[in-house]
């Protein structure tokens, strides 16, 4: 366990070879505005696309008048629904096993579906004509609450599948429902909470987009599009399409930001394909704001009820939760084929219990789907704000320390490998020093005294302690797929004769910084400089086969291939440098960098002159051939557990109810750390997430279904001045199944943050006898709280 509050780094003056603090090797290329995101993608001749979408919630469509859109100036095609629907593309498969319109036929579902589209040769015109479609609609009932879909004269929503009589999308459940309700029958104290996670907005800088490219001599779709999976949709557009897959190249240039939104393939991709095919142009279609936040992927919108049993002296013995999920109109989430509810699995958090169940019901609505991994791996957030709050439920209920009460329970170090009551194996975790150390760097017993003189003096100060583990790195194909598609990872290596390196991905980078880690991975196992090693990625043509960045899968997964890959690549080094010395392999040994003969450290032979040697004149030895490279594909054994300790101190204002987040502190465990600067920026900006999400963020819907979080007036994002300086440390546990022990960190603190965040403003509010308040946590919220009316969102 290493103590470290590094805020500094230095330069690339000292350029560490492997893992360590580096600058990022793709920020020159940021900075000056040299990035290659899609709509920077201009291709000779190209035209428009634009997407009229629907005005109201649900309404089945009369008729469609597209006439006038069509006369307008610079038009070149307008589509509808019927029109697709001749060549059989009005249907989409979703990532989850629904299909969902490409553009509507029979009736609209959301407000803000796809009902047609207009090409035209400049975006402008494409959207004046737009308003040029006359479309029919007769409007039915919209279902907008989870629960008044379960009515039984609720209106089906998805009355497209076939002898659909009611609006359930699934049924799910896990752990053993008598065993734990024997426990809870027995236990000294049950407490339940009801808890909403609302629906919220992964919101990423850059909205979705793509441009399609189909030349129809090479019979070849070019395809840049704004995708966290560009192999997986590439196999989607081969399947729905009926283009071979050798035909399609799937570009994911430059991204700006993902957060699981560009997982899902939007309807606007089909159309500007089906367009370029249709026009024999290349198509661009970019959506705006409002576009993204009212059709694509949302997240979260769970209802949860959740009870936990224990001792009178604090020993948690089961957890047991109840949960209706809203998927929206169509089930378009991202999971595994086998998780319907993702990695919910894990809501017993970082406990060693008993026993734990849960049981699940998951419904459509008329609103837009989603329910997408929002930096999250599947779910996970839903499972841990559940199991965080209702132990500071518990501690509440005992009148003991929260900090104690997860001391007193957590997993101990040589329980693991440890299974818990629903099936996961945590790899490995050492919780307690993780949790020392937030208290310590926190100065705990202090603030609790702070806390004491300042309610004595009717101030409001909260301090909110959450403790999360994360399963990340899907996952072992033996269990996950996504449509059939096992998850496991390519990676190629190529070292050229100079001794410069290329590595190609299969996963795919939205901002987190592979070009850098990446290089260092391979840099660490076979001792060429970061600089001198290149990471492409994000282009199907260009790169091994794998499924994509989203749910922190990319260290976990492909971090594991980069290495073995470079360590096939020493092996056969090994085998050169034996013949350029002269002694057998076993005779060799390695230092970052060459191989030297043992006992004879003044023979020796680098990395580069092996790279030239197994390129260049002279025989190599016997069954070797030329050439310095390796590809290798990694299914990897099992996930990996990432840990972390989370402490929020809030003050409230009691006259306006304004939560302030004054400090925060985090101890993340991701294992083996490859750039501690990278890591200190994915946690800021995963905490920053979870103050939006505690505080301010909401997708909510009027009674009519309309979307009020349709802007980024109305969806509030958190800037600077929300945020507190984050106090970040760190503890070091390995993954045993990991090449380098490295676990995903990406999602960490968007997980293990809101728990934190409203435990603290919980504790602010116990003069009043508060005990939970729903998120966003806005002054009003806290005010309703306060006044003892707490409303659910
Ligand atoms: N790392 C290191 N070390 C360790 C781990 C990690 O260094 N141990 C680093 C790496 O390399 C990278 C990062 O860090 O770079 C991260 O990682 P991960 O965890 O593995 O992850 P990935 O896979 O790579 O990524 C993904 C994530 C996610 S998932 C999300 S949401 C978010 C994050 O990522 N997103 C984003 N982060 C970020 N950042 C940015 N900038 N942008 C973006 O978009 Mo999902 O599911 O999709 O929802």
């Amino acid at each position: 366990t290493v103590h470290e509050r590094v805020d500094t780094f230095h330069d690339n003056d000292q350029k560490p070879v492997g893992y360590g603090r580096m600058l990022r090797k793709e920020d020159p290329r940021f900075v000056r505005g040299r990035g290659r995101f899609v709509d920077d993608v201009r291709l000779p001749g190209l035209l428009h696309l634009a997407i009229l979408r629907s005005p109201v919630a649900h309404a089945r469509i009369l008729s469609i008048d597209t006439s006038a859109a069509e006369a307008s100036p610079g038009v070149k095609a307008v589509v509808t629904g019927a029109m697709l629907a001749e060549q059989g593309l009005a249907w989409m498969p979703t990532l989850s096993n629904d299909v969902q319109a490409v553009l509507a036929t029979d009736k609209v579902r959301f407000q803000g579906q796809e009902v047609a589209f207009v090409v035209a040769e400049d975006p402008y015109a494409a959207r004046d004509a737009l308003e040029l479609i006359d479309v029919e609609y007769d409007v039915l009932d919209p279902v907008v609450d989870a629960r008044r879909a379960l009515e039984p004269d609720a209106p089906v929503i998805r009355d497209d599948l076939e002898g659909k009589t009611d609006n359930h999308c699934f049924d799910w459940e896990t752990g053993d429902e008598a065993a734990t309700a024997a426990v809870f029958a027995r236990a000294d104290v049950v407490v339940s909470q009801d808890l909403v996670y609302p629906r919220v907005h992964p919101a990423p800088m850059e909205t979705c987009g793509a441009v399609a490219d189909f030349d129809a001599v090479e019979g070849k779709l070019r395809l840049w599009s704004t995708t966290q999976a560009p192999h997986a949709h590439r196999t989607l557009y081969a399947l729905v399409a009926g283009i071979p897959e050798h035909k399609i190249q799937v570009i994911s240039p430059d991204i700006g930001g993902g957060f699981g939104n560009k997982v899902p393939i939007y309807p606007g991709y089909v159309c500007a394909i089906v367009a370029s095919i249709v026009t024999g142009k290349p198509v661009k279609w970019m959506e705006d704001r409002f576009e993204n936040l009212i059709s694509t992927g949302f997240a979260r919108d769970y209802i949860m009820r959740g009870e936990i049993a224990a001792t009178r002296d604090g020993r948690i013995l089961a957890i047991r939760t109840n949960v209706l999920a809203d998927h929206g109109a169509f089930n378009g989430t991202a999971a595994p084929v086998k998780y319907p509810a993702g990695f919910f699995g894990v809501f017993t958090g970082s406990y060693d219990i008993e026993a734990a169940y849960c049981k699940m019901t998951a419904v459509f609505t008329n609103k837009a789907p989603g329910g997408v991994a929002y930096a999250c791996s599947f779910r996970i957030t839903e499972a841990v704000y559940l199991v965080e709050r209702i132990v500071d439920c518990l501690a509440d209920e005992l009148g003991m320390d929260p900090a104690e009460l997860r001391l007193k329970n957590f997993i101990r170090p040589e329980q693991f490998p440890y299974t818990t009551k629903t099936g996961w194996v945590y790899d490995s975790g050492d919780y307690e020093p993780t949790m020392r150390l937030a208290m310590e760097m926190a100065g705990y017993a202090d603030l609790r005294r702070e806390q004491q003189e300042k309610r004595a003096r009717g101030e409001l100060m909260g301090i909110g302690v959450a403790f999360f583990t994360e399963a990340v790195g899907a996952g072992p194909r033996k269990n996950m797929d996504i449509l059939g598609l096992g998850m496991a990872d390519g990676c190629e290596l190529r070292v050229h004769p100079t001794g410069k390196a290329v590595v190609r991905l299969s996963v795919q980078s939205q901002g987190q910084g592979h070009e850098t880690t990446f290089a260092q991975i391979v840099a660490e196992e076979i001792g060429i400089p970061p600089d001198d090693i290149d990471v492409l990625h994000g282009d199907t043509d260009n790169t091994p086969f794998g499924l994509g960045t989203y749910g922190s899968r990319s260290t976990p997964v492909s971090g594991a291939a980069a290495a073995l890959v470079a360590r096939k690549v020493r092996d056969k080094a090994r085998i050169i440098a034996s013949g350029m010395l002269e002694v057998s392999v076993a005779d060799l040994e390695w230092d970052k960098g060459s191989f030297r003969v043992k006992g004879d450290p003044g023979k020796s032979v680098t990395i580069q002159d092996i790279a030239m040697r197994a390129h260049g004149a002279g025989d190599l030895p016997e069954g070797v051939e030329g050439g310095l490279e390796a590809q290798i594909c990694y299914n990897p054994s099992n996930l990996t557990y990432p840990h972390g300790a989370y402490i929020c101190v809030v003050d409230i204002d009691p006259g306006t109810a304004q939560v302030k987040v004054r400090r925060f502190i985090a101890v993340d465990d991701c294992g083996t750390r490859i750039n501690p600067m990278i890591i200190e920026g994915q946690v800021h900006g995963g905490l920053a997430d979870g103050v939006g999400m505690a505080l301010m963020e909401m997708i909510a819907f009027d009674e009519d279904g309309n979307c009020l979080g349709a802007s980024l007036m109305d969806y509030l994002l958190p800037t600077a001045l929300e945020v507190p300086d984050w106090e970040t440390g760190f503890t070091v546990t390995p993954s045993p199944h990991h090449p380098i022990g490295a676990k995903g960190v990406g999602e960490s603190a968007t997980v293990g943050s809101p728990p934190a965040i409203v435990n603290a403003i919980v504790d602010a509010l116990e003069p009043f006898g508060v005990r939970h308040a729903d998120m966003p946590l806005t002054p009003s919220r806290v005010w309703d709280a306060m006044r003892g009316n707490a409303r659910p969102p």
